[in-house]
């Protein structure tokens, strides 16, 4: 992604995810914010913003963070939200193991509590380790821990899996996780 590109993915993750109000943006239930609004609303608040840059955040994204409506007419952040939003998302069997990746100094806590969402609305997982490790590496020092993703979802915890395949759930307990 080029600076300019990922500095508008920054920024639609802000107003996308966390912070609509910093430019009077509402986002509804679903975590939807009107294109023709977010366009006019960012260049008020001067973060020059056209529906072509939009178009190109969109489909050029390293981690296909956003997604516009089927019509066209609406884009919203595919996961990653700290406000509340409903995305809808289809409840989905997860496969045997799911990974998530950490930072050492966190493992003692995770040990204590389990995974919790923290300020997000979801803990994060992923399929693949690799993934898993990039996230940790974000926090410090990367730790990976496993998930018995299927074993959660038969003890009836619900799993759902994000436009951009990241998996989903509320929180993992700690008789879920391995540390090794
Ligand atoms: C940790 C990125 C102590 C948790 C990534 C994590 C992801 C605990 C941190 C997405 C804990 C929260 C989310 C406990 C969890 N005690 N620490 N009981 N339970 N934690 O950033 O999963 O680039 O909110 O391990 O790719 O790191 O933004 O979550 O280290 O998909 O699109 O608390 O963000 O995507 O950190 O990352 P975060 P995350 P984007």
């Amino acid at each position: 992604m080029s600076k300019h590109l990922e500095s508008t993915s920054k920024f639609l993750s802000l107003v996308l995810r966390h912070q609509p109000e910093a430019i009077g943006l509402t986002l509804d239930d679903a975590g939807w914010a009107n294109v023709a609004e977010l366009i006019k609303l960012s260049n008020n608040h001067n973060r020059a913003l056209t529906l072509a840059l939009l178009q190109e955040v969109v489909a050029n994204n390293d981690k296909k963070r956003f997604a516009f409506s089927s019509d066209g007419s609406k884009i919203r952040a595919s996961q990653g939200h700290s406000v509340a939003v409903e995305l809808e998302l289809p409840v989905t069997k997860p496969p045997e193991v799911l990974y998530h990746g950490t930072a050492t100094r966190f493992v003692e806590s995770i040990k204590q509590q389990g995974l919790l969402p923290g300020s997000r609305q979801h803990v994060h997982l992923s399929a693949d380790h690799a993934t898993a490790v990039k996230v940790g590496q974000r926090h410090g020092k990367p730790f990976v821990l496993e998930v018995a993703a299927k074993q959660m979802q038969e003890a009836g915890h619900k799993f759902y899996h994000s436009e951009n395949a990241v998996w989903l759930v509320v929180a993992v307990p700690v008789q879920f996780i391995t540390f090794s």
